[in-house]
């Protein structure tokens, strides 16, 4: 955060905080990445949170989690999360000397960041990670604007995952703060094409479409539903929906409505999603904002071309080479090149080895990870 600090000698090991949602989300997804490829590396890692992050649970790593407790009392009608954060966070910085916190999502944790700061006389440091809809939705809510404005301009480095979302802070805020683009990462050993070999029983002419998300308004998972309902009448194909959220039950009405109900299947949000894509054909896409697109980045990864509505940093995630990019609400665009893909084998040849250049070559979990060493490494010798 702003105040000035002494600056420290560089430690060739670090002690992390990381902060985040422990939701399906892509903010927390990365949070929880990072914080275990970090503790692979041999840094120290403190990880806070409500609840144990699913990606966390389910491997084995040497990050320490700290849960954030609210404790409900009967005056509350909205317990007061940031401050139980707030606390939290300064206890760890007290325990552990923790040199640097990273915290995903601006509403509430840059907030509370701030105040634990302000607790510890400024000896607490911060990046916040803008992620997308702490920006471009919430934050631009009267109600969380001036707060979350104000945090973001105190944290001691702050980050976008897209030069969109970097974009639309500075307009959305008016903000000065320089803002550093980097972008999520995937683990392409993890996410690489047939890995996890024949996932799905199916007939050999079968296309398998996919897609992952946690289910929000804003995701449109009901016109992805849609344009496949479009296009399924020309290729023999199924779609897979992977994830939860409040638009699961209208979604699965929509299939109905459209008469796909039985060539539409929805997996729960545990189930291991390399394994889904790695045997997909098609990645599909349909939100109305999108500040980066991770589901898309790990399906890129398996080598799966991707249709998505040309939204927000979707077309910085796909550099024009990962699939097709069509524009919001038209689905019958998004069927066309959803079809040509199915269809054309050459194509989806080609689609397919080239999106899983672009995401060794640009987005890999261990080059993007440096990038935050480094930022982590800038602000502990006072840069
Ligand atoms: O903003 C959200 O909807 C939540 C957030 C999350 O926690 O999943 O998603 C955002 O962050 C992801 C990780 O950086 C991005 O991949 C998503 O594009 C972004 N969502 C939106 O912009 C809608």
């Amino acid at each position: 955060m702003a105040a000035p600090t002494a600056p420290r000698p560089e430690p060739s090991s670090l002690k992390l905080g990381i902060v985040c949602y422990p939701t399906i989300g892509g903010s927390g997804v990365v949070a929880t990445e990072m914080a275990m490829y970090a503790a692979a590396q041999g840094h120290e890692v403190h990880l806070l949170s409500y609840d144990r992050p699913a990606r966390l649970a389910a491997r084995d790593n040497a990050v320490r989690y700290h849960n954030v407790q609210v404790s409900a009392y009967p005056l509350f009608r909205y317990p007061p999360y940031d401050l139980a954060l707030a606390t939290r966070m300064l206890e760890v910085q007290e325990n552990h000397g923790i040199d640097v916190f990273h915290v995903h999502y601006a509403i509430p944790h840059a907030v509370s960041a701030f105040l634990a700061r302000s607790m510890s006389n400024g000896q607490l440091r911060c990046v916040t990670t803008l992620h997308g809809t702490d920006i471009t939705v919430v934050g631009a809510d009267p109600a969380y604007g001036r707060p979350t404005r104000f945090a973001i301009a105190q944290s001691d480095a702050v980050t976008a995952v897209s030069e969109f979302l970097a974009c639309e802070t500075k307009k959305i805020f008016g903000v000065d703060t320089p803002i550093e683009v980097i972008p999520n990462f995937v683990d392409t050993a993890r996410y690489a094409p047939g890995r996890a070999g024949r996932y799905y029983e199916r007939d050999s002419d079968e296309r398998i479409v996919v897609h992952v998300s946690n289910f929000r308004p804003v995701k449109r998972v009901a016109d992805v539903v849609r344009a496949f309902a479009i296009f399924q009448r020309h290729v023999p194909a199924r779609l897979i929906l992977v994830g939860d959220g409040p638009d699961r039950e209208h979604v699965m009405a929509i299939a109905a409505d459209t008469g796909v109900q039985d060539r539409v299947q929805h997996l729960g949000p545990s189930e291991a999603t390399e394994r889904v894509l790695a045997d997909a054909d098609l990645f599909l896409l349909a939100s109305e904002t999108e500040s980066f697109g991770l589901s898309m980045l790990e399906a890129m990864s398996c080598g799966v071309p991707c249709v998505s509505t040309a939204v927000g940093g979707v077309q910085e995630v796909l550099g024009g080479v990962a699939g097709s990019a069509t524009p919001f609400g038209d689905l019958d665009a998004m069927a066309e090149a959803a079809l040509d893909l199915l269809t054309d084998e050459a194509l989806h040849r080609r689609v397919s080895a080239a999106a899983r250049a672009r995401a060794v070559e640009c987005f890999a979990q261990d080059r993007v990870a440096e990038r935050y060493f480094e930022l982590y490494r800038r602000i502990l010798a006072g840069g």
